[in-house]
């Protein structure tokens, strides 16, 4: 009886020791655990605080370093003094973020690998097409900008930079961006005026060498192996547009923080751009977390997109102004017109999301806004435009431009209707929108036939089938349940 109490103890002894090196084991494997930084990435949402130590390994991979050749005859540290703070002013005044810190960092620090630690060994193909990178800015700090290029350079295959194409948006100091077409691939193209980023993107778009356009924004810095998750899924199929994971840099502090691995981009009927959870059933369909994320919307500020794709479906509208709702109009007309977008979470890129624009726009802020986003309502959205006019309605009466070019591609592409879309790309969007409008909306009669220039259907076809459309004054027109 001893004896086999004995060889119990011993038996669950043993046991007990394996189990803590299993433990241990596991909990050394190196991970990103996607959940210790949930927040949404959008600019002015709260940032969520990097968990300080999750008792995980972090892995910094070896960046290449950068050969003193390709640099070239740039000097980095007289370009760095060139502009440096004067003592006592605000850090944050110029560019919204904090200036001091930045300039503190160096052009060429080492940041976290926040991807899932299965995205190290995905295989991309050894015959990748070289891509295009284009920046535009207009006065960014050259700390920022420095990084972003030197992070760029340090971060990405060589074969696959072709160069690296900065459009100075008619920054107050030239050589912010000439001085750094000293380095090797970097080319500088200025503006004569303020052109705004989105005739900025085409100017560059237009003088672009390589098959595949990468847009970047100007106060980034990419993470390990960014570049050739997005070729391979181009490469593959060139009407898919694709862009990264946008990590976090904290604008005060310049940490560099993962963000959630669960979010795709997506919208209001104000047509104001948000960071959602992927909905339930395609999550739990998720079994592998390096697959692509179907997105309905793109932020816009950082993606790859094969150069005569752009081309063929009309580039950009380039009677949109300065910044805001060109994202929109690009993503529903990639949809609609045969093509898909997609984020990729083996792909990183951090970016510094401010909680204010630092710079003017000529017309007004909201102006700006209402005009860039009601020519994408028009020209896209059919009788769904509607829905936008009543959630935004200081957009009617404002002036937006003619749109008859716009229009005129889409015939020529012979785009899919909004509601295509609307069923196939985001019926999310279509529920939310019936429970928040029909209390906002007091309706007077029955809107029949209404017929629009896009899409010739019903504004009752843009119901769902328990609801009508009913029209209300100034011809708002709502969905409400029958
Ligand atoms: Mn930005």
């Amino acid at each position: 009886m001893r004896r086999i109490r004995a060889n119990a103890i011993a038996i669950l002894t043993v046991a007990w020791i394996l189990g803590t090196f299993y433990y241990l084991w596991q909990d050394n494997k190196p991970q990103t655990s996607p959940s210790s930084a949930s927040q949404p990435r959008a600019a002015g949402a709260r940032i969520h605080g990097q968990k300080g130590s999750s008792g995980r390994l972090e892995i910094h991979r070896e960046d290449r370093t950068i050969p003193l050749i390709l640099m070239g005859g740039f000097e980095e540290k007289a370009y760095l003094a060139g502009k440096q703070m004067k003592p006592g002013e605000d850090p944050y005044r110029e560019h919204a973020f904090n200036l001091q810190e930045s300039n503190r960092l160096g052009s060429e620090r080492a940041i976290r690998d926040t991807r899932h630690y299965r995205c190290a060994s995905v295989n991309y193909d050894a015959d990748l097409p070289p891509t295009s990178v284009i920046i535009t800015f207009h006065n960014e700090a050259r700390s920022t900008l420095l990084r972003t290029i030197k992070s760029v350079l340090m971060r990405s295959p060589a074969s696959l930079v072709q160069e690296i194409i900065l459009i100075d948006d008619f920054s107050s100091d030239p050589e912010d961006c000439q001085l750094l077409s000293q380095i090797q691939k970097v080319h500088c193209l200025r503006n004569g005026r303020r052109e705004g980023l989105i005739r900025s993107r085409v100017r560059g778009a237009n003088a672009a060498s390589a098959p595949v356009l990468t847009f970047l924004d100007s106060h980034c810095e990419v993470n390990a192996d960014w570049l050739q998750p997005m070729i391979q899924r181009v490469k593959e199929d060139h009407t898919r547009v694709v862009s990264p994971i946008i990590d976090v840099i904290s604008l005060d502090n310049f940490a560099y923080l993962a963000a959630s691995a669960d979010l795709r981009g997506g919208f209001d009927w104000s047509l104001h751009f948000k960071w959602e959870q992927i909905p339930i059933e395609q999550k739990m369909a998720r079994s592998d977390p390096t697959l692509p994320i179907r997105t309905p919307v793109i932020a816009g500020g950082i993606f790859v997109m094969e150069k005569n794709w752009f081309n063929h479906l009309g580039q950009y509208d380039t009677h949109m102004d300065i910044w805001g709702g060109e994202n929109f109009e690009l993503s529903f007309r990639v949809w609609m017109c045969g093509g898909s977008l997609e984020i990729l979470p083996c792909s990183r890129v951090g970016h510094v999301f401010r909680k204010r624009h630092p710079y003017d726009f000529p017309e007004g802020n909201a102006l700006t806004y209402i005009k860039n986003t009601r020519r994408a309502a028009e020209v896209w959205m059919d009788e769904y435009k509607q829905y936008y006019y009543s959630a935004r309605p200081s957009a009617q009466g404002k002036a937006y431009g003619s749109i008859a070019e716009r229009t005129a591609l889409r015939r020529k592409l012979n785009c899919k209707p909004f509601r295509w879309y609307m069923e196939n790309v985001y019926p999310e969007l279509r529920w939310a929108h019936a429970r928040t409008q029909v209390h906002a909306h007091r309706c007077t009669h029955k809107h029949k036939n209404t017929r629009t220039p896009g899409g010739g259907v019903e504004f009752r076809a843009a119901c769902h089938p328990n609801e009508a459309g009913v029209c209300g004054i100034r011809r708002v027109c709502v969905c409400v349940c029958v």
